[in-house]
């Protein structure tokens, strides 16, 4: 977990270059920075068991507190929020460009993307027609709910639509941070090696869906389906795990047929009201 790795309590920045400059000019605030008690790379440094223990404890409680708000948040505007995780490069925002071209005309839609550095995505995601906002995190190796908040707060919610957002590339702490997402969408591509879901097994326990990506790559790799997806299972039993190409389009119908049936699921939610 991040005060293990000393990734936490840094500083990010919300909106990227043009939008901080924009800001800027209008005496407007854009750096988000995490909140005193959660000062966790101070505890990474810290060598007493006990003392990082209840850091984490106290770190994740404030982080669940703040997803719970997004969660109602997202459930009074009707909006499916899906959490992309996955590897660095395992092509989160090649399909979610795919993806996006797909739905825009069904769905109102929205993509908050999370990267280190660079507005690159953000960018890749605006090309489509659909607004974007970035999170540079800095040091920092995944989102959390109070990012997503904030980053919230400078884009238009896709009332009745989907809400994307795009982790930071990491199979490891973004596991351990709920940002109030219905679901954690993992992305695994075929170059990684079948062995993944057992090496990083939390992030394969939280997913909701798996999306195996790059398989038009599998005529050239030394890489066994049936026995990742069997790796998959026993961190996971009866996940479903849907076989894609964000390149080639293979796979999509039934990503999208997932995707539209969760939109489906909301829409009967809304109906009960
Ligand atoms: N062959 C092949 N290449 C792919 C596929 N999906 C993505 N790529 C390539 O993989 C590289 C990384 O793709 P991205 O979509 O940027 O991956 P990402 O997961 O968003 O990366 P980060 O945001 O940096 O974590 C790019 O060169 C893509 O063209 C695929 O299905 N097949
Ligand atoms: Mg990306």
């Amino acid at each position: 977990m991040c005060t293990t790795c000393g990734c936490g309590g840094h500083a990010a920045l919300i909106g990227g270059k043009a939008m901080r400059r924009e800001a800027r000019k209008h005496g407007g605030a854009v750096a988000y920075r995490a909140p005193a008690g959660q000062a966790a790379g101070e505890a990474a440094h810290d060598t007493a068991q006990a003392r990082i223990i209840r850091v984490e404890r106290d770190i994740l409680a404030k982080n669940d507190a703040l997803a719970a708000v997004n969660r109602a948040l997202f459930a009074s505007r009707n909006i499916l929020a899906l959490n992309l995780v996955s590897s660095p490069g395992s092509g989160k925002t090649t399909l979610l460009v795919r993806t996006l071209r797909a739905l825009k005309e069904k769905f109102p839609l929205a993509v908050i993307e999370g990267d280190q550095q660079t507005d690159n995505d953000a960018e890749r995601i605006r090309a489509t027609g659909v607004e974007a906002i970035q999170i540079n995190t800095g040091k920092g190796c995944h989102l959390d709910a109070l990012m997503v908040e904030q980053a919230m707060q400078q884009i238009a919610l896709p009332q009745g639509g989907v809400l994307f957002i795009e982790n930071v590339g990491n199979l490891v702490c973004p596991a351990a941070f709920d940002l109030g997402e219905a679901a954690k969408v993992a992305m695994l591509s075929v170059t990684e090696g079948e062995d993944k879901p057992l090496k990083y097994p939390d992030m394969f326990a939280a997913a909701g869906v798996v999306l195996l990506n790059k398989v038009d790559l599998l005529p050239y790799l030394d890489f066994d389906v049936p026995l990742c997806i069997e790796y998959m299972r026993r961190i996971n039993p009866g996940i479903r795990v849907i076989l894609t190409s964000a390149t080639s389009g293979a796979g999509m119908d039934e990503w999208l047929e997932w995707l539209e049936s969760g939109m489906k699921q909301l829409a009967a939610r809304e109906e009960a009201k």
